[in-house]
């Protein structure tokens, strides 16, 4: 009962296994009680709950399917995509900071990092003690990331840090970034920059009409001196920080479904309830049709993201099945939030609803961790061979 309704069309629950639906209905329950009822009003102020960041580290949020001996959750895929599907029921703001707290700051730190990086970051990023954010996207390089100017140079005992990311999830309040940077021959490496370096800073990002729960902001690098030891030794090249997209994209790919199902169950209870002409509104045959529509695609939605999470639990998964799902689902997510709108009528403008926060909110999910139009530029070179990029 103190679930949301969760539309499972073509009973996928039963492709699911106990601890599945465990960590679901516990992220479930969590998101109900202690984000929906708030998340309105941050999102109104423009300001990140952070008194939620320990029931995020609670449910496993940070770090899924991190080991648990680095303090991670240790679960599969599945779990992992569950569990970003639950959040973004309640706003893809707060999914944004697990996402990046998960598979942009630990995984790489994980699998490209030592063994006393690892040891000294992970468990405090998995308990919520360190927030973490993850520098890619520059002010002239977005879709292209591999244009990216900002450099370190090797200064003997240390390296020298310059340049600017803009647009970075958790950059106002990060205790450190996951920053990618050119060394002097021009390849790309990640390196670890901690708050209270000198030179270092992280100006926020004010006025977006999208996710507006969730804080964005600058780093920018002004000769900051970063120690040797923080830079991630294991994989270097544009393939890292592409690496760990592949893991966030997934995320998203589930994470969109929650967005769709909150506006598809919230536009079903009040068509059914709202009387017009002296019918309810979902007796006409035109609101019938975009429930129906909704439906259908939520639960091709959910297909393809189980079955891209069982390819990636035999780690079979690739890059570009990766973003057909993520491209596909967000879509989705973006067309339902649209159409929920309007079956609501003046009722769906409003913060009484979540609709339409949703739908602003899914303007920003269309465009970060690769375009709509990358990702489709990414099957097409997939399928025919040749890149349409350059
Ligand atoms: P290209 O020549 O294709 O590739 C360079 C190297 O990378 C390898 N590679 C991958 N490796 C792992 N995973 C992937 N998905 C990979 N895609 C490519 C590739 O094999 C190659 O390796 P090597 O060893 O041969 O050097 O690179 P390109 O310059 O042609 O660019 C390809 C393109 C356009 C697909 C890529 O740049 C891209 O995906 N652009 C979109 C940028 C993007 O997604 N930015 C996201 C920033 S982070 C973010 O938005 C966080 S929001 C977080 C939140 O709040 O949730
Ligand atoms: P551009 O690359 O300038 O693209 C503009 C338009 O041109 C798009 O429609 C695009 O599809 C199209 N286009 C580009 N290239 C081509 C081409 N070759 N062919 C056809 N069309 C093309 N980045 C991070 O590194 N870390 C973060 O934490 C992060 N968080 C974000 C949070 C928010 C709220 C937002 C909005 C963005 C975030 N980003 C982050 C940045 C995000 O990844 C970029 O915005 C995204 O990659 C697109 O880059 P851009 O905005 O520079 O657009």
């Amino acid at each position: 009962p103190d679930l949301f309704e969760a539309p499972d069309y073509y009973n996928i629950d039963e492709l699911l296994t106990d601890e599945h639906k465990l960590v679901r209905d516990a992220a479930r329950s969590w998101v109900k009680r202690e984000v929906s009822p708030i998340i309105e009003e941050y999102a109104q102020r423009a300001e990140f709950p952070n008194q939620i960041i320990k029931g995020l580290a609670e449910i496993g949020a940070f770090g899924p399917y991190i080991p648990e001996e680095y303090g991670g959750a240790g679960l599969d895929q599945i779990s992992y995509g569950l569990i970003m599907q639950e959040i973004e029921r309640g706003d893809s703001g707060v999914r944004s900071t697990s996402s990046v707290q998960s598979s942009l700051v630990m995984y790489p730190i994980w699998k490209y990092g030592n063994e006393e990086q690892r040891k000294k970051y992970l468990p405090k990023l998995a308990s919520g003690e360190f927030m973490g954010c993850f520098g890619l996207t520059e002010p002239d390089h977005g879709s292209n990331p591999g244009g990216m100017t900002t450099n370190f140079k090797d200064k003997g005992d240390h390296y020298l840090l310059n340049g600017a990311k803009l647009w970075i999830s958790n950059a106002p309040f990060a205790d450190v970034a996951v920053v990618w940077a050119k060394n002097e021959e021009g390849r790309i490496h990640g390196l670890i920059v901690e708050r209270g370096m000198e030179g270092f800073t992280t100006p926020e990002t004010h006025n977006k009409w999208s996710l507006r729960a969730s804080a964005t902001g600058e780093l920018i690098f002004d000769n900051v001196k970063v120690p040797k030891e923080n830079l991630l030794p294991n994989k270097s090249g544009l393939g890292a920080p592409l690496g760990c997209l592949d893991s966030a994209r997934y995320g998203i790919a589930w994470g969109a479904i929650g967005a769709a199902m909150d506006c598809y169950d919230t536009a079903l209870r009040y068509a059914k309830e709202r009387v017009q002409f002296d019918k309810p509104i979902g007796a006409t045959q035109l609101q019938q049709k975009k429930l129906a529509e909704m439906i259908t695609e939520i639960t091709k939605a959910q297909l393809l993201a189980w079955r891209l999470g069982v390819l990636r639990n035999q780690g079979k998964a690739t890059s570009a099945q990766i973003s057909m799902a993520k491209r596909n689902n967000v879509d989705m997510a973006i067309k339902i939030a649209r159409e929920a709108r309007q079956i609501l009528g003046g009722m769906g403008i409003t913060g009484e609803y979540s609709i339409m926060r949703h739908m602003m909110n899914l303007e920003s999910v269309i465009t970060y961790e690769g375009t709509h139009d990358i990702h489709l530029l990414i099957t097409g070179l997939d399928i025919t061979g040749f890149s349409a990029f350059k």
